[in-house]
């Protein structure tokens, strides 16, 4: 069976399709990029879990596959937990990852160590064609740092260290950022009700 994976950022792409490789599953992953026409969708949730049910409605529905969507962000404990549902236009245009990481650096700049802890989350949905949903959450959780470090991952993940850690997440190996993450987490633990439902 094909599984479309309703994203078109392209280092979740990667991330799952070596995550869900990784667990076995025997289906054909297929990126949202292979459905061009399908517009983007509007993601008017209040919670990542909301977001990523509409993500995963929103493929299945005009795919007829079943689908698997990612709703993601940083939340930083000092700001309340922002940015949130909104980390991926933190600094106001969408997906732009050095932006949105220099805004957040200076909004922390008065910030001392102790006060910098953050975590990750993830929610990870499957809808299918019928209207069948679930919705699963991971998190990692660390600290913040001043200036940023590593080239692997994307988004946020030169700046988190996770606890534990001396290291960000963009200097991780990519096998080691998934085996922590929150993606790797949520995804890990929908798997088995993938295979249950679609067998
Ligand atoms: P799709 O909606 O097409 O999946 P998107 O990038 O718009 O792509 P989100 O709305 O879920 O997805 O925003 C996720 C943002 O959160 C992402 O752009 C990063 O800034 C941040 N983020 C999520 N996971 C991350 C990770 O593993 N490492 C670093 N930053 C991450």
């Amino acid at each position: 069976t094909r599984l479309i994976l309703a994203t078109r950022n392209t280092g979740k792409i990667t991330e799952l399709r070596s995550i869900l490789a990784e667990a076995g599953l025997p289906h054909e992953l297929v990126g949202a990029d292979a459905y061009p026409d399908i517009p983007d969708v509007k993601e008017t949730g209040t919670t990542f879990a909301e977001n990523a049910l509409l993500k995963a409605h929103a493929l299945a529905r005009a795919t007829g596959h079943p689908a698997v969507a990612d709703d993601s962000g940083l939340c930083v404990d000092v700001l309340g937990g922002a940015p949130g549902i909104f980390s991926a236009r933190w600094a106001g245009r969408h997906g732009d990852d050095t932006a949105n990481l220099d805004l957040l650096l200076a909004q922390l700049s008065d910030i001392d160590d102790t006060h910098r802890g953050a975590h990750f989350a993830c929610a990870a949905a499957l809808a299918l064609p019928d209207g069948t949903e679930r919705v699963v959450e991971g998190h990692l959780r660390g600290t913040l740092r001043h200036t940023p470090a590593g080239t692997g991952g994307f988004g946020y993940d030169p700046i988190l260290q996770p606890d534990g850690e001396t290291r960000t997440c963009a200097e991780l190996s990519a096998a080691e950022k998934n085996a922590i993450s929150h993606r790797g987490k949520a995804f890990r633990e929908l798997v088995p009700v993938v295979r249950e439902l679609l067998g």
